[in-house]
């Protein structure tokens, strides 16, 4: 097979580039390893930023987000028994968030994907890639007995952080930055009323909580827990009862519990590797960086290499020029590493840190304080909080 972008990775970063592609006539085939079902039973992000709204309109995908999707100009943090609002809109001049699932997004970008014959091959195995800095860049891939080979002028990997583009670059050029939190977010989905209509950020002395929602009958809440828990550690009872013990009594009081439709346990983590170019291969999204899901950046960090690597492929094959694609790794990772300070920041804020002493805890108390004290810092968080711009 011959096509000008081969792309790693059905999950959104692939699934939108592949799209905007194809609609300005730039051909491309996207490889999943997994079944659609797989990717779109993964329980993942719910908050979007305007730009990545506005580029999922422009794949002609934003009809269902924009009819069922919140618009969000505000979201609560709640401490030592009260919640305080944090004004997105007012402190960025108007701006705001979408809160729209993931799995909704991306089954969105599926079927666009279908209507539009688009070439996305899943159950792939034994993704490789040859010629990274020569002049016949190519995959290959198993189904079955047989090895399929693709030729293409561009590699994407978009193929997350467990893909196999990132390791296909040698390690003497790839500089890998890593932390590592020890603790993560026990999720539960539940067919329940949100106890709030905007997001609520619990920090407490138990630990970290977040109460969230996919709609007005689907709720999303995440507890901090240990590393050494496991989803079988929690009985749905056990959640509700330390959910509330998270936040103050009166969100608690409002809480509506019920049966858990999904629950697991996600690893906080930061990680960012460097370059995202390798000869013809380039990375996208997780595949590239990790953030710990606090600040709600991963997807839409994930989207602004997406808007990138879009306008630099089409310079490429529209306008004969470069320029984009040179000039990729170093503008996406100045934005991506925007995205990791802002996640460790709003991360070392609200949780608690096992191993931190008096004078971390007082200096993490005194950052709540000035933050509700000033309307810069509210402003700080409020404009990284809605999307740098692209
Ligand atoms: P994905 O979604 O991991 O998709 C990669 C796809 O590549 C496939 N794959 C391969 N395909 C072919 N060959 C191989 N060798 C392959 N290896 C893997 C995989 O099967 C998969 O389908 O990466 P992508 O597209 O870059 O998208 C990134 C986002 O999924 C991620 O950043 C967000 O979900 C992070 N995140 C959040 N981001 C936000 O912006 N806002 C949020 O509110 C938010 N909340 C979250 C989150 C992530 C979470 N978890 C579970 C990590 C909440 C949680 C709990
Ligand atoms: C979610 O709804 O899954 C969600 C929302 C905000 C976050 C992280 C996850 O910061």
């Amino acid at each position: 097979m011959k096509t000008k972008v081969g792309i790693i990775g059905g999950g959104p970063s692939g699934l939108l580039l592949s799209q905007l592609l194809d609609l300005q006539g730039i051909d491309n085939i996207v490889l999943e390893k997994h079944s659609r079902e797989y990717v779109l039973g993964r329980i993942r992000a719910g908050v979007l930023e305007h730009g990545f709204a506005e580029l999922m309109r422009e794949a002609q995908c934003g009809e269902r987000m924009d009819a069922e999707g919140e618009i969000h100009e505000g979201f609560y943090i709640a401490e030592g028994g009260e919640k305080r609002r944090v004004d997105l809109d007012g402190h960025t001049g108007g701006n705001s968030v979408v809160v729209y699932g993931q799995t909704e997004l991306t089954r969105d970008l599926y079927d666009a994907r279908a209507k539009m014959d688009g070439k996305v091959i899943h159950n792939v195995e034994d993704v490789t890639l040859h010629n990274l800095k020569g002049d016949a860049p190519h995959i290959t891939y198993r189904e079955g007995d047989n090895i399929i080979r693709i030729d293409c002028d561009y590699i994407i990997g978009a193929d997350g952080f467990h893909g196999v583009s990132r390791k296909s670059i040698p390690k003497d050029v790839l500089k890998e930055h890593e932390k590592i939190y020890p603790f993560g977010w026990l999720g539960v989905l539940s067919r329940t009323k949100p106890v709030s209509p905007e997001l609520i950020y619990a920090k407490s002395d138990r630990g970290f909580a977040l109460c969230s929602l996919r709609s007005q009958v689907l709720s999303r809440y995440y507890i901090q827990v240990p590393m050494s828990d496991t989803v079988e550690d929690w009985s749905d009872d056990a959640f509700w009862t330390e959910l509330k013990a998270r936040l103050p009594k009166e969100v608690a009081e409002g809480l509506e519990t019920g049966q858990s439709i999904e629950k697991s346990i996600a690893p906080l983590r930061s990680f960012v590797a460097e370059p995202m170019r390798y000869g013809n291969l380039f990375l996208a999204g997780d595949a590239a960086h990790i953030v710990p899901p606090t600040g709600a950046r991963g997807l839409n960090s994930a989207a602004s290499d997406i808007y990138y690597l879009y306008h630099a492929l089409l310079d490429h094959y529209k306008n004969d020029d470069d320029t984009g694609l040179e000039n990729y790794s170093e503008k996406a990772l100045a934005r991506v590493w925007k995205a990791q300070r802002f996640s460790w920041w709003m991360t070392s804020l609200l949780h608690t840190f096992p191993e931190n002493n008096a004078y971390d805890n007082r200096l993490q108390q005194t950052d709540m304080e000035y933050l509700f004290s000033s309307k810069a810092a509210l402003t700080s968080l409020a404009e990284n909080y809605v999307g740098l711009p692209f």
